[in-house]
């Protein structure tokens, strides 16, 4: 351990058979209200700002996503031909990740051809980040009742109930369909699936593959994906534009190859966009869980086009995030961690709040501590309170860390530390966007022919999601995306492909006096070198 950190270390050691005896009761709703609008970065008003033009004019976001929204298409004023589309299919889907794969699937099974582009490479995304599980239920004493209950009070009912409903309805189905495919659920000695409870629920109904689920469940749909010939897949090219027809429907996308910069002009009767989060922006200069490539970049190319987006104020601060050593600030630090039963701890070697509160109220009481100097600050000038791993197997015997958190482990031991004798300091890390495109329980938008499925999409989480609900709603909405998508375009012929959407936008910039500040979707973060950067190439 770091010497600075000894003495701190110290003091948590010395507090932990007392803490062990120690229960925290969870908080009444009023305390709750007042921890979050005192310290969650939500409620932070300086953060945000009115959107300007455009479906959700009015409506106030943090400057990141803002400066998006009202930014200009990455076509500039170049013409593109759309006279010669490079493909032409019935379905094409945006997005390589695990909502993306299986909305390509679903499509597939109902009969149409189907294109998959994604910007890195099928399954780079942030479902392979997904750690702790996917909530279904599946226990006696559960039900999808329970859980549509346990999500709304997680969400501060503020979801949008028609979507709810679906998604912890279909659970129990997309499970069976997810082990039918051969994701490797972690199961007891007699093969019943293992369930362990997260935070905010009332029940135990987190499946998990050990700590690595997302990975386990992109290790299976990105195999399935590849083994359906008839899926077209083409990695390392983002959609930079969509397009209209002349009744504003989407009828297709410009892509853009990373590698030549040549754009691409695919035509489809129906467009699926599941690309993902907006961790990327490090809103609010947060350190972020996500995937390099969650630029949030279906929310600019779907506001384009007219889309509406549901809370597109509110985000998911992870509450342990790690914080030291410096190389891994903002990697997730599950939180079946704290469902296992670690402590989150100040520097006073006290416990501060119930670690099994929804993930926003713990997140505040954290920022609470560092603020108010409970915190520990490292070399480099962070703050956070220590996340006490080591007491689970001081409660449960030894190797029981081991045994349950291999991929936490490894991830720790790269750097020297062993979490099963060791605790480590952890901090809020950007982690979710709980609002996004406005969808229907079949994905689909106010736009004809344009679906959105994932964390693209907004509404059934409310303003705050609770932990394994995201892997369950890309299953669950990329399904039904899929199926809705294809429905469409065995009914439908192909549109023509104008960019007559990006002229109305640029009217609207125009009269509402913006300037925009950067083109967008952005595709890569701000501190990537983009390809046009590289050494060598002259532009
Ligand atoms: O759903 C999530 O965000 C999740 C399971 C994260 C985690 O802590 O592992």
């Amino acid at each position: 351990m770091d010497d600075f950190l000894k003495e701190y270390a110290a003091v948590l050691e010395a507090t932990r058979a007392h803490r062990i005896k120690e229960a925290l009761p969870l908080l009444r709703d009023s305390d709750k209200e007042e921890v979050l609008t005192r310290f969650h970065p939500d409620y932070k008003r300086e953060a945000y700002r009115a959107i300007r033009f455009g479906p959700n004019q009015g409506d106030e976001t943090v400057h990141e996503l803002a400066a998006l929204l009202e930014g200009d298409s990455p076509l500039g004023t170049d013409p593109v031909d759309l006279s010669q589309p490079a493909y032409q299919v019935d379905v094409l889907v945006l997005g390589g990740g695990g909502s993306g794969a299986t909305a390509a699937l679903k499509a597939r099974e109902g009969g149409q051809s189907v294109l998959l582009a994604t910007k890195l490479r099928l399954g780079d995304s942030n479902t392979v980040m997904a750690e702790g599980g996917i909530q279904v239920a599946v226990r006696e004493d559960d039900s999808p009742v329970q859980h549509f209950v346990d999500a709304m009070h997680g969400g501060h009912y503020k979801n949008d109930p028609a979507l709810l409903k679906v998604m912890v309805e279909d659970a129990p189905f997309i499970v069976n369909w997810l082990d039918s495919l051969g994701v490797l659920f972690d199961r007891d000695d007699d093969g019943n699936l293992k369930v362990k409870k997260g935070g905010g629920t009332s029940r135990a109904r987190l499946l998990a593959c050990k700590d690595y689920t997302g990975l386990d469940l992109m290790r299976v749909l990105k195999d399935s994906v590849l083994n359906e010939e008839s899926i077209r897949v083409i990695e390392f090219a983002p959609a930079i534009e969509l397009l209209t027809g002349a009744d504003g429907a989407v009828t297709g996308a410009v892509l853009r190859n990373l590698d030549t910069d040549q754009r691409i002009v695919v035509q489809a009767k129906s467009v699926i966009i599941a690309t993902g989060g907006i961790g990327r922006l490090h809103i609010q200069n947060f350190p972020t869980s996500n995937h390099f490539g969650a630029t949030g970049d279906a929310l600019p190319l779907c506001y384009r086009v007219g889309a509406r987006l549901t809370y597109p104020g509110t985000f998911q601060y992870h509450p342990t995030g790690a914080i030291h050593p410096e190389q891994m600030a903002g990697l997730l630090v599950t939180e079946a961690i704290r469902s296992g039963g670690a402590h989150l701890v100040n520097r006073a070697g006290q416990r501060f709040i119930n670690e099994l509160e929804a993930r926003d109220v713990v997140c505040a009481a954290i920022i609470r501590e560092c603020m108010e100097g409970r915190g520990i600050e490292t070399p480099l000038g962070r703050h956070g309170v220590w996340l006490d791993i080591p007491v689970i197997d001081t409660m449960n015997g030894e190797g029981v860390v081991k045994r349950r958190y291999p991929g936490m482990v490894r991830k720790y031991g790269r750097h020297g530390i062993n979490i099963a004798a060791e605790p480590v300091l952890i901090y809020p890390t950007l982690h979710y966007q709980n609002g996004g495109v406005q969808i229907g329980t079949n994905g689909e938008t106010e736009i004809p022919g344009l679906y959105v499925a994932g964390e693209a999409s907004g509404g059934v989480h409310g303003t705050n999601r609770l932990m394994g609900n995201s892997l369950l709603d890309i299953i669950v909405f990329g399904t039904r995306a899929g199926q809705a998508a294809a429905e469409r375009a065995a009914g439908t012929e192909h549109g023509a492909l104008t960019l007559a959407h990006l002229e109305q936008f640029r009217a609207q910039m125009k009269a509402a006096g913006v300037t925009p500040e950067t083109t967008s979707p952005l595709l890569l973060p701000n501190y990537v070198r983009r390809p046009s950067e590289a050494v060598g190439n002259a532009n």
